[in-house]
C-alpha cells in the first residue's frame, strides 16, 4: 500500500494521518519511516528487546513494540518545546537490534557494537527498551563516541548501583556501578532523580555517593518542586555532552504500571516530562527509555507515557541541533 508522509526541509516525516487513519498500518515509533526507507538519520529510534537482566518480573522484552503501538497519537508539533521535531531534522525508527537472550554478556557486546554503528555518522539514538542492563553497552558508545566520560541524569525509583545479584556483575541493578568502573561517566556531573522504595540497607547509599552521584528523590521533586529540581541539575551538568536514562518506573505505579519493579511514592508523568523540557539547551548526545513491560500494563498507560516522554526526548535533540542557543543562554 502507499504510504504519504507529511515531508518538511527534505526530511521525510510521518505518515499523513489525514490520509491514512493513525490505528492503521504497521506500527513504528510515531508512524516515521523506517531508517532503511529514508537511508540516514540525525535521530535514530531504536529497539532492544532484552529482558535477560531483570531480578522481579520479566516482560521488558516486548517494550519497544508496546512503546510503537502506544505511539500512534504522537503529532508532529511538540508545543510545550514550540518545536516540529520530524520537521527540524530527519528521524527515523531504525527497528529493533539482534540481541541474544541467552548470553548477557555477547548482548552487551551487540548493543554496543549496533550503537557505534548507528551513530557512525553522527545521528543521535534514543533507545527503547529492554530492561536496564542495555544502558551499561549504550553509555559505553555514547562516551566513545563524545571522546570523554559523559554526564549522566537517570531517572528511575532505584539506583541502580548495585554490586552483583546472584555473582552476576552485569543485570538491570548493576549497569551504573560498571560504568562508573569502566570510567565512562562523568563524575562531576551524575544525578538519579526520582528514588524512593526500601534498600537494602544505608551502604546503599554510601556506595552511591562515594561513586559521585547525586540523588534527587521523588520525596525531593515533590516538596521542592519541579523548577527548583530544573536548576540544581542544570548546574550540575553545564554543557557537558548529557546522556539521558529513564527507567519508566520513576513514575508512580499509577502512571506506569506496566514494568518490573514498581515502587509506590512515585512522580507523575506532568512531573516527568516537565523536568525534561527544562534540560532544553543541554547537549544531549543520547537517551534511552527502559523497563515498559506491556504485560502489567492496562489501557497502553505505561506505553503512552513512555512513547511521550520518548517524544520529548526525541524534541530535546532536534531543538538541540538546530539552534545556536546554548544551555546557559536558556
Ligand atoms: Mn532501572
Amino acid at each position: 500500500m502507499e504510504q504519504p508522509r507529511v515531508t518538511a526541509n527534505g526530511n521525510v516525516g510521518p505518515i499523513d494521518s489525514s490520509r491514512i487513519p493513525r490505528y492503521a498500518g504497521a506500527a513504528t515509533f510515531a508512524r516515521l519511516p523506517r531508517l532503511d526507507e529514508v537511508d540516514r538519520a540525525d535521530i535514530a529510534v531504536v529497539g532492544v528487546p532484552f529482558d535477560s537482566g531483570v531480578s522481579y518480573r520479566p516482560g521488558a522484552r516486548f517494550g519497544a513494540n508496546h512503546v510503537r503501538e502506544s505511539s500512534r497519537l504522537l503529532r508532529p508539533y511538540n508545543p510545550a518545546l514550540d518545536i516540529s521535531p520530524f520537521e527540524r531534522v530527519q528521524v527515523a525508527d531504525a527497528g529493533d537490534m539482534a540481541v541474544n537472550p541467552f548470553n548477557i554478556n555477547e548482548a552487551i557486546e551487540t548493543i554496543q557494537q549496533n550503537a557505534l554503528d548507528l551513530t557512525r555518522d553522527g545521528a543521535r539514538l534514543v533507545t527503547l527498551g529492554g530492561d536496564h542492563t542495555i544502558a551499561l553497552p549504550l553509555l559505553r558508545a555514547a562516551a566513545e563516541r563524545a571522546g570523554a566520560p559523559v554526564a549522566m541524569l537517570h531517572f528511575d525509583a532505584h539506583l541502580d548501583t548495585w554490586d552483583t545479584y546472584f555473582g552476576a556483575e552485569y543485570t538491570h541493578g548493576t549497569p551504573f556501578r560498571r560504568a562508573v568502573e569502566e570510567g565512562i561517566l562523568d563524575t562531576e556531573a551524575i544525578s538519579h532523580v526520582g528514588t524512593r522504595g526500601p534498600l537494602y540497607g544505608v551502604k546503599d547509599l554510601e556506595d552511591d555517593r562515594r561513586f559521585g552521584f547525586g540523588i534527587v528523590t521523588s520525596s525531593d521533586v515533590f516538596r521542592q518542586g519541579v523548577d527548583e529540581v530544573i536548576a540544581k541539575l542544570r548546574d550540575r551538568i553545564g554543557n557537558r555532552p548529557l546522556y539521558i536514562s529513564i527507567d519508566i518506573d520513576v513514575l508512580d505505579p499509577a502512571h506506569a504500571p506496566g514494568t518490573g519493579t514498581p515502587e509506590a511514592g512515585g512522580i507523575t508523568s506532568r512531573e516527568l516530562l516537565e523536568i525534561l523540557r527544562g534540560m532544553r539547551g543541554m547537549n544531549l548526545i543520547g537517551a534511552d527509555v527502559v523497563e515498559v513491560a506491556p504485560a502489567y500494563d492496562h489501557a497502553e498507560i505505561t506505553g503512552v507515557a513512555a512513547s511521550h516522554v520518548a517524544y520529548d526526548l526525541v524534541s530535546l535533540m532536534a531543538d538541540q541541533a538546530t539552534t545556536s542557543t546554548t544551555a546557559e543562554e536558556y
